[in-house]
């Protein structure tokens, strides 16, 4: 066949994502960490130890991400660590952050640092955090810390890593510490001080760094009725969209809270955002009534679901909500994205038929400026720990050990070529053929997997729920 070639723009950002709890190791002054320590709380019990090693040295996976030809990575910063004790930073830690992120410049990797990225100072916890007013001048004296220390070698920011999934997941369903069952009330106490927090890291950077950027990594994901509901569903499906998806950018958009939050306005929040970053994973239906939550893990028979039932693999789901987010007017990066995979089977199509959604919208000059892989290496995934491996390089955590997975290869060749290519395809999914360069409809990729799946006995989707996802 014929080579074909879907070239991106020049300044196109190539990234990777990580955040610090999942890969630093050792981050023994953070929630997570006494957390984890108890059984019954993470799957399988298993614990974050070195995690990936990052603290001791970030700098051979740097390495890899200059050999994989990637000019960006998205990184965190772990609160706790360079704010032990209230008041108190710790010298030692910045100047680690700093060696980290100069490391990342000097082998052509421009950084996006995330403030906040689900872990707290334990401290902070105890003054009652986001459900207490005060986390917000905490979070605007931590900013600005990092500002002084660091602000130099950071041109685009994050402030906040998915503030909904967060408030969702910490006071909703318990699965992230305290395990608080609080309901609805924990959720409305804590959005407006996250908003509030927000919009303090913003000014605060732009004050002492007017051309950096700043913005937030909101997770979105395609929420529906499933086909042929009844209207109530459809109706229901539609504010559960609004709620997870565009809420936070409605108010940091007009600067308000919104229904049922309360509906005054936040001091300062109005446009306190520069770019939009897209944490873009999967499809979720929604049910009326919500019985057991607010959407429904269910996805359609023979749907491609990823390891552990994470989700189901619809990338054309990435096109449409980037299309969504074309009102906002603002730069939009692909902050996240990415498949848990141990074995690697799903994810070299994942990320050709992923990407090609990027394009696509590049193609109609939708702004998306960058793609950060979710991960360039195997993490600790939560409570459901090292059972998920995101990595486009494997981890033994016992031993530290890397290795490329073959999706690593394809990603270099797609940094390195700055385009998705035929001979690429063949080589890694050959699955793919048909579709990404024959410029058929996306809805055939749900066709694609599905024959791919067949090609390859050991593919099928899981069965049952998370714990049957291994270590
Ligand atoms: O690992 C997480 C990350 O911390 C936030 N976004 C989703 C990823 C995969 O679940």
């Amino acid at each position: 066949m014929a080579r074909a070639q879907l070239l991106f723009p020049k300044d196109f950002l190539w990234g990777t994502a990580t955040a610090a709890y999942q890969v630093e190791g050792n981050n023994t002054n953070s929630d997570w960490w006494v957390w984890e320590q108890a059984d019954g709380r993470i799957l399988h019990n298993q614990k974050s130890g070195l995690a990936s090693n990052w603290w001791a040295n970030a700098e051979q996976d740097l390495d890899i991400a200059a050999e994989m030809g990637t000019n960006a990575h998205r990184l965190s910063l772990e609160w706790s660590r360079i704010e032990p004790e209230p008041s108190v930073f710790d010298d030692a830690a910045l100047g680690r952050y700093r060696e980290i992120l100069q490391a990342m410049h000097q082998r052509g990797i421009e950084p996006m640092v995330t403030l906040h990225h689900f872990s707290n100072p334990l401290w902070l916890v105890e003054k009652g955090d986001f459900n207490s007013a005060v986390v917000v001048d905490y979070f605007r004296r931590y900013t600005a810390k990092v500002v002084d220390v660091l602000g130099d070698l950071i041109p685009k920011w994050v402030t906040i890593n998915e503030p909904v999934v967060y408030v969702f997941m910490r006071y909703l369903t318990g699965d992230f510490p305290l395990g608080q069952h609080s309901g609805w009330s924990g959720v409305m106490g804590a959005i407006p001080n996250l908003l509030g927090c927000h919009a303090a890291a913003y000014h605060t950077i732009k004050e002492k760094l007017p051309q950096a950027q700043v913005g937030v990594a909101k997770n979105m994901a395609v929420l529906q009725a499933r086909p042929g509901s009844l209207p109530l569903s459809r109706w229901w499906a539609g504010r559960v969209n609004w709620l997870f998806n565009y809420m936070w950018l409605d108010s940091m958009t007009n600067g308000r809270l919104y229904f049922p939050f309360g509906r005054r306005p936040i001091a300062h929040l109005a446009g306190s955002y520069d770019f939009i970053g897209l944490n873009y994973y999967t499809r979720f239906y929604v049910n009326f009534p919500p019985l057991g939550g607010l959407v429904s893990d269910r996805w359609e028979p023979g749907a491609v679901v990823s390891d552990g039932n994470y989700g189901e693999v619809y990338p054309a789901g990435l096109f449409q909500i980037i299309e969504s987010l074309l009102p906002y007017k603002k730069p939009i990066y692909v902050t996240e994205n990415g498949v848990p995979d141990k074995a690697d089977r799903l994810r070299p199509s994942f990320l050709m038929t992923h990407l090609r959604e990027v394009w696509r919208a590049i193609s109609f000059n939708y702004p998306v400026m960058g793609y950060y892989h979710w991960s360039l290496v195997d993490n600790f995934e939560w409570d459901r720990a090292w059972t998920q491996r995101f990595g486009l390089i494997e981890i033994n955590p016992e031993t530290q050990e890397r290795s490329w997975r073959a999706s690593g290869r394809l990603y270099q060749e797609i940094c390195r070529s700055r385009s998705l290519t035929s001979q690429q395809a063949e080589k890694y999914a050959p699955e793919l053929m048909q579709t990404i360069f024959t410029g058929s409809d996306p809805a055939n990729y749900r066709a694609d997997f599905e024959a791919f799946l067949a090609a390859v006995p050991d593919v099928k989707p899981m069965e049952d729920d998370r714990l049957d996802s291994g270590g």
